[in-house]
């Protein structure tokens, strides 16, 4: 548009008829519009800049033992299998993590099927011509159903490197605007009360700001009454993973008596509408985790008053542009979110703490240190959170963390490369 504007203002326009003066006149104003759309794109740069042509997707999976168990309602995992995603981009390597966990647990997605999912789909898929940018890779996965931290792990990838190619910090090409986010911690069942109470100790005292633990029949109260009674003012929250149903309406309402955050997930992974009946007799406010798995989910939600807050996890949603349609969904609503976590390798928690620069991202996260999940992270450097509780954010390019491809190889157990037009 910006040659029409050149040439319209050129003496040659002078002297024409009428038509074609309104026509001229039309013109311009259209190319100013773009011109005025581009500067004020300025803090969202590279929008209908250039393409973007993905050479080759290649798909690891590393293993990483856990530096103590997570436990959760459905189960307890001391080390992880983690598949990694990079693309090659018109000479940038950009890097993705697929959430998905080591069994069917969580989600109906796991290890073993992300990778066919990724081989045979997706990644043939993103290789097909050319890609304006991270964004429009929804749109090109559309056919395939479900599947969406296979999905997530491309994706995020993309927008990786879109932010190296384009030389920008990969939060303001997400709108991002904070520049220190707030973490909080996600501590499993323990062996013991005793042992969660060593945990919580050891988290205070590195300054997290959000304390949640996980519950279940038979450690919940019990482990709650034991924490208040020695942190009476504590942010507290729980998070049930679906571990209850609406027959335990009474039993549920007794969380009531401890000053909680929030109370995450306590029904159904697959339901809504049930949340709702019970949030109508609970005064603490239900976080949805599992049951929201896209933007018009959380709508629906936050319509029939299932929640008050909700828990963005990028991959269950399918990649950042859908988590920023889950935010842009809340914040119309006035309802805060929070970055949760899947127990990531560096680099899905440097994408996740990209995503909570947006600005309703307003409770602490479950985005904590490297040092609490890894012996050795696979980033430079490690994620580190300061006293306050706080993770300072990098103007550096991309993620502001550098991917330690040394210890990617040590960790890697398989690896396949696929590449344009050899789908
Ligand atoms: O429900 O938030 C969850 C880990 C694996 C699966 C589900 C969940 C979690 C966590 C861990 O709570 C959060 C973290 O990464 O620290
Ligand atoms: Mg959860």
């Amino acid at each position: 548009m910006l040659a029409p504007r050149s040439s319209l203002q050129g003496p040659h326009v002078r002297g024409k008829s009428f038509t074609t003066r309104a026509i001229s006149r039309l013109l311009l104003a259209i190319s100013s519009f773009y011109t005025c759309g581009s500067r004020l794109t300025k803090d969202n740069p590279g929008h209908h800049l250039e393409t973007m042509k993905i050479e080759s997707v290649t798909l690891r999976e590393i293993q990483m033992p856990l530096v103590h168990f997570f436990e959760t309602s459905f189960g307890r995992i001391y080390s992880r299998r983690i598949l990694l995603v990079s693309v090659e981009a018109d000479g940038v390597r950009g890097w993705g993590e697929c959430v998905a966990g080591e069994d069917p647990y969580y989600s109906p997605e796991w290890t073993e099927t992300a990778w066919p999912t990724i081989k045979h789909y997706l990644a043939p898929l993103l290789m097909q011509g050319e890609l304006d940018a991270g964004r429009d890779c929804a749109a090109r996965f559309a056919r395939v159903r479900g599947h969406r931290m296979s999905k997530a792990a491309l994706e995020n990838a993309v927008w990786d490197a879109e932010a190296r190619q384009k030389q920008i910090p990969l939060w303001k090409l997400l709108g991002g605007t904070r520049r220190e986010i707030a973490c909080g911690v996600s501590i499993g069942i323990q062996d013991s009360p005793e042992q969660l109470l060593g945990k919580i100790e050891t988290e205070l005292a590195a300054g997290y700001r959000r304390i949640k633990i996980k519950v279940k029949p038979g450690w919940d109260l019990n482990v709650l009454e034991t924490i208040r009674a020695r942190w009476a003012d504590i942010v507290l929250s729980v998070d049930a993973n679906s571990a209850y149903t609406l027959d335990e309406i009474e039993h549920l309402r007794k969380f009531d008596a401890f000053n909680l955050l929030m109370i995450e997930q306590p029904l159904w992974n697959d339901e809504i509408y049930l949340h709702s009946r019970l949030q109508k007799s609970l005064r603490t406010a239900i976080c949805l985790d599992e049951s929201i798995l896209n933007a018009r989910d959380a709508d629906f939600a936050l319509e029939i008053g299932a929640c008050k807050i909700i828990n963005v996890k990028v991959g269950r949603v399918g990649g950042f542009s859908e988590a920023k349609k889950v935010h842009d969904v809340t914040a119309r609503h006035k309802i805060p979110v929070w970055c949760g976590g899947m127990l990531e390798s560096g680099i899905g928690r440097a994408h996740n703490i990209a995503l909570s620069t947006l600005e309703n991202f307003r409770l602490p996260g479950d985005v904590s240190a490297s040092k609490r999940y890894w012996k050795e992270d696979i980033i430079d450097p490690e994620v580190e959170v300061r006293a306050d509780g706080m993770i300072a954010i990098s103007d550096a390019p991309g993620t502001g963390y550098h991917v330690r491809e040394d210890l990617v190889k040590k960790f890697t157990v398989r690896e396949e490369t696929f590449r344009a037009g050899k789908a």
